[in-house]
């Protein structure tokens, strides 16, 4: 379940930026400590450097430095996370419950079926997921593929995230949704594409749709 050992290139992405930030906040780190070494061994140096210098410099100058490229990349690697809107891309609802993932596809024929707990996707190939909550706020992530984001009532919300690989991969509610949050563990099933469309042939029809039904344990 590591962030750090990605699977999909939206975790590529996040990963990416966690290690940018994390080497350069050690270099800087670094840099501050350096100063501060030659303090004690040259006692007296920089006294002759106006204190507005270090307050214009080290306040001012030094973090507009810094934080101006990180931004700029930030908001770069972010753009791979948003959906791209393409209409090639599968579509996958997502609807969560207290305490459990429903998932509804459409297999080849068009016909809609549905999973719980394990969502089977097509190694290599994007995927959408439209996802909502029945009852609370929860929060899908699969922590090797992608960020995670809310399972909101009421509100339907996007994640594209594709596996690179087949093979299996661990997801968790990432919002606490009551005393059973905990074991609402879930599996993301990528497969080869030969096999996916028998995969999905293998999964039975969809429930009519069932957002508003009432949670299955109290
Ligand atoms: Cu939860």
């Amino acid at each position: 379940m590591s962030t750090l050992d990605t699977a999909g290139p939206a975790a590529a992405s996040i990963a990416t930026l966690w290690w940018v930030m994390l080497i350069g906040a050690t270099l800087i780190f670094l840099f501050v400590m350096a100063l501060l070494a030659l303090v004690f061994i040259r006692p007296g140096i920089g006294r002759g450097t106006p204190a507005s210098w270090w307050l214009v410099g080290g306040g001012l100058a030094f973090p507009a430095v810094v934080l101006t490229p990180l931004l700029i990349y930030a908001l770069w690697a972010g753009e791979r996370l948003f959906p791209t809107g393409d209409p090639a891309v599968a579509q996958v609802d997502v609807v969560a419950r207290q305490w459990e993932w429903n998932f509804t596809y459409r297999n080849a024929a068009g016909a809609p079926v549905q999973s719980s707990n394990t969502l089977h996707i097509q190694a290599g190939q994007p995927v959408q997921l439209n996802i909502t909550s029945a009852d609370v706020i929860h929060s899908f992530w699969v922590p090797r593929l992608a960020g995670k984001i809310d399972a909101i009532p009421g509100h339907v919300t996007v994640l594209q995230l594709k596996a690179d690989a087949p093979g299996l991969y661990r997801g968790i509610c990432a919002e606490f949704c009551g005393t059973a949050h905990l074991e609402m563990q879930f599996a993301l099933q990528a497969h080869a594409a030969e096999d996916f469309n028998a995969v999905l042939g293998g999964l039975p029809p969809a429930a009519a749709p069932d957002v508003n039904a009432p949670r299955g344990r109290p």
